[in-house]
């Protein structure tokens, strides 16, 4: 899970409590394994920003301090027992309270704790600072997909996207060998650049997911009508995977989080050309298209947004998700179809797809669903229909 970037940084590491500890571990426990390795696999990554270093420096010094303690209370208990067995002739002594131990149990834990708090304060408060960022993207959650938008300076929206699952569904059913990335792979990726404070502002569609990029050291709950922050710099391009960390329902393990670092040029020129493309997808809503044209985006758009629920035969899950094939709805009047596609069906997991899918993509998802399976309306559906159902609905 860990991206191949990670792992030099990782290398690298050389503050005084892993050290120490890759020492240990390796003396007590790798036999024929390299110490780090050995670290790796079991224990936290230590990620690619400042924020998860400090957050794996804090486990691995509350870790080694649980060592000693635990070392020393185990040590003295056997100690005491092997000393002071009944076959070594030791008569049991018979005092009672002891002022002086029981200060010394209550003081020195108090001071073992205030040594774990103010380190572990210290990080939760740059943690939560997540002000002075040079970007904000907000990260939205949705049955079970992400969304990101990239905000401008006024916290409008200068573009955004769905980032979906994109595994192939033969690797799922197994008929396929699984990829490298198998659910943790998406059509397209976050992108950030290096170096910059990113704030993510992340909420929630409609059921509570989790935003968690474990390579970021932070993770924030995505709860509909609610903001949570994070920020991150990350110092090394590359690509970090996560995943929603949230149970949210059927596919919860099936919406990665994929972001891509990128070199800050580089960044600057996709963002560029993303917001170009982003316009020039607009236009799509009024241009007209063929039937082959028509099915062809539409089954794109089908067995990415839809399919998970309405399977890729069109057949459903039900009684919960309903077959379009044969739907009343799916053949009955266009307007109808577009209707609940648009504004999903408020109290079930039909979701209103207006802000999720562009004008374009839901009018070939219709045709599709209209001429898909044993479905054979013999309407044409335009992007224009649904752009003038939207207006006539305001
Ligand atoms: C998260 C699951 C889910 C996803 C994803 C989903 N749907 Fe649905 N869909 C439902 C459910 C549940 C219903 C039944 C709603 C009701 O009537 O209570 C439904 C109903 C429908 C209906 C009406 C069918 C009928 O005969 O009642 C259509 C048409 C439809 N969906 C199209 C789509 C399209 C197009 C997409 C993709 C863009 C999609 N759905 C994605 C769950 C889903
Ligand atoms: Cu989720």
């Amino acid at each position: 899970m860990r991206a191949k970037n990670s792992s030099s940084a990782s290398a690298n590491r050389t503050t005084a409590a892993s050290t120490l500890g890759q020492t240990l571990l390796g003396a007590l426990l790798a036999v024929g394994v390299s110490a780090p390795s050995w670290a790796d696999r079991f224990n936290m990554p230590v990620g690619v920003t400042d924020i998860s270093r400090q957050v794996y420096d804090l486990h691995m010094l509350i870790f080694y301090i649980c060592c000693v303690i635990g070392g020393g209370v185990f040590g003295v208990m056997i100690w005491s027992m092997l000393h002071h067995r009944k076959s070594h002739g030791v008569e049991p002594a018979t005092w009672h309270e002891s002022t002086k131990v029981e200060l010394a149990w209550t003081i020195i834990p108090v001071f073992i704790l205030i040594g774990m708090a103010v380190p572990a304060t210290k990080v939760l408060v740059q943690m939560y600072d997540t002000g002075g960022e040079d970007m904000a993207i907000e990260v939205r959650g949705y049955q079970w997909k992400w969304e990101y938008k990239y905000l401008d300076d006024d916290r409008n929206k200068a573009f955004g996207f769905m980032s979906n699952l994109s595994t192939p569904q033969d690797e799922i059913q197994e008929v396929t060998a699984k990829g490298e990335h198998y659910l943790l792979e998406v059509d397209e990726p976050l992108r950030i650049p290096v170096n910059r404070k990113v704030r993510f502002l992340v909420t929630s569609n409609d059921v509570i997911h989790a935003w968690w990029v474990p390579d970021f050291g932070i993770k924030r709950d995505a709860v509909p009508g609610m903001m949570n922050d994070l920020w991150a710099i990350v110092e090394e391009p590359g690509i970090y995977r996560g995943q929603c960390t949230e149970l949210c329902g059927k596919d919860h393990g099936f919406m990665p989080i994929v972001v891509e670092a990128m070199p800050e040029d580089e960044y600057d020129a996709w963002y560029e050309s993303r917001k170009i493309l982003a316009k020039e997808q607009e236009k799509l809503a009024s241009m007209n298209f063929t039937h082959e044209e028509l099915m062809e985006q539409g089954a794109e758009v089908y067995s990415k947004y839809c399919a998970s629920c309405h399977q890729e035969n069109g057949k459903g899950i039900p009684p919960v998700f309903p077959a379009l094939d044969g739907s009343a709805i799916a053949t009955g009047p266009v307007d109808d179809h577009i209707g609940i596609i648009l504004n999903g069906k408020p109290g079930s997991a039909m979701q209103a797809f207006s802000s999720q899918l562009r004008p374009d993509e839901i009018g070939a998802v219709t045709h599709y669903e209209r001429h898909a399976w044993g479905n054979n309306t013999d309407d044409i559906v335009q992007p224009i229909d649904v752009v003038n159902l939207m207006n006539k609905e305001g």
